[in-house]
């Protein structure tokens, strides 16, 4: 009896693994990981770098992180509204960031005449943009708008401690709580909604992002943008009209009838896209709140100069599709070298033209030929 492998001898793959092993854990104990191992110029922002394992954990040792909290100078927290975001901090100092975010439970339109009761941070989904400095102690203030149906909580990802603050804010309709962290590490995170069903308040919109930026700054950019992608689950199929209910059967079974970018089919198309010039170097802050979908996210047209992997210190460079999981995030950077009107999409291409998975970025100013010419031809095609 033929076994399952075909004629490979068994012994031989064995043999073959082994040696495969061998040679990983050689190149893992003795390969060269030391300092950069390639650059190179290739056009804008194209500079190449090999990335180097780099451990950023809790790496709070300059004198300003032991400034006792009682003296560290107090801010209130901005919030960005998307797509805006807050702007970039330019602080060289630690501070004490007071952050309030109120939920609220609202009937909004999901898409052209389709209403849905999100429940939502901050009146908006995604909720608003948080940004706070590597280092800072937070103290974050979760109320529950007394108008709303069920209580609520956050869970911060950039929190390290007990439910990333979810057991600290569990709130009923009408209360608020208070809890505090420091942002032990540098990176792009989400926040959600993790009372129980946590699903549904996922599904329902209970999502957003908040950057910790690193010590030294974020390199500046022209635009900077705040884009989420979420899924929805509601009775009614894509583009049936009226109110319509969220589906827990139609949710367990992943079976998305919207797949959305800020919460609503067309929240960047036509007068709503973004507006950006030739030239310009953008920076997205790319959120995916799920609560199932991962996000293929593509921008039709354009390649990223550089994209911040999972929204971690990782860079990958000349990147056409960036995977962004659900409860994850991303940063691309790219410059848009040519006019046009570009389509952001979730890459699984169904959702952007057939669930609402798609942005437009729209670049305006002088064409260049060199890099890319509009039709040059049309005639008839007949081979014999
Ligand atoms: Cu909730």
């Amino acid at each position: 009896m033929r076994n399952k492998l075909g004629n490979i001898p068994l012994s031989l793959i064995i043999v073959t693994a082994a040696a495969f092993v061998a040679m990983a854990v050689g190149v893992a104990l003795f390969g060269d990981r030391s300092g950069p191992t390639a650059t190179a110029e290739a056009g804008h922002a194209h500079e190449i770098t090999v990335n180097q394992p780099q451990l950023q954990h809790v790496a709070l040792n300059d004198p300003e992180d032991s400034i006792p909290i009682a003296d560290l100078p107090v801010i209130k927290g901005e919030l960005g509204f998307a797509p805006n975001v807050v702007p970039a901090l330019n602080r060289d100092y630690r501070a004490h960031v007071e952050v309030e975010l109120e939920v609220i439970e609202e009937v909004m339109e999901l898409a052209d005449g389709v209403e849905y009761m999100f429940w939502t941070f901050g009146g908006t989904v995604p909720g608003p943009m948080l940004r706070v400095r590597h280092g800072d102690y937070i103290t974050f203030t979760l109320q529950n708008h007394p108008s709303s149906m069920m209580p609520h909580n956050i869970d911060l990802h950039a929190v390290s401690g007990q439910g990333g603050g979810a057991e600290a804010t569990l709130i009923s309709p009408g209360q608020q709580a208070t809890f505090s962290f420091t942002a032990l590490q540098p990176g792009v995170y989400i926040y959600h909604c993790a009372t129980a069903p946590v699903g549904m308040h996922i599904a329902n919109g209970m999502y957003g992002l908040i950057v910790v930026e690193p010590k030294e700054g974020l390199p500046p950019v022209d635009k900077e943008f705040y884009i989420v992608q979420g899924d929805f689950y509601t009775k009614g199929d894509f583009g049936e009209r009226g109110l319509q209910e969220f589906d827990m059967q139609r949710a367990i079974n992943e079976d998305a009838a919207y797949v959305v970018f800020n919460g609503q089919v067309g929240s960047m198309v036509g007068d709503n896209a973004l507006f950006v010039d030739v030239g310009d170097t953008i920076r997205l802050f790319l959120g995916n709140g799920g609560p199932n979908l991962s996000s293929s996210f593509h921008v039709i047209g354009e390649i990223f100069d550089e994209v911040w992997v999972e929204g971690g210190t990782l860079k990958n460079y000349n990147v056409q599709t960036t995977m962004i999981p659900a409860g994850a995030a991303a940063v691309a950077e790219f410059t848009v070298d040519v006019p046009g009107t570009y389509n952001m999409v979730d890459h699984a291409i169904f959702r952007a033209f057939n669930k609402g998975a798609i942005g437009q970025l729209v670049a305006t100013g002088p064409k260049n030929e060199d890099i890319f010419t509009e039709r040059t031809d049309l005639s008839p095609y007949n081979p014999e």
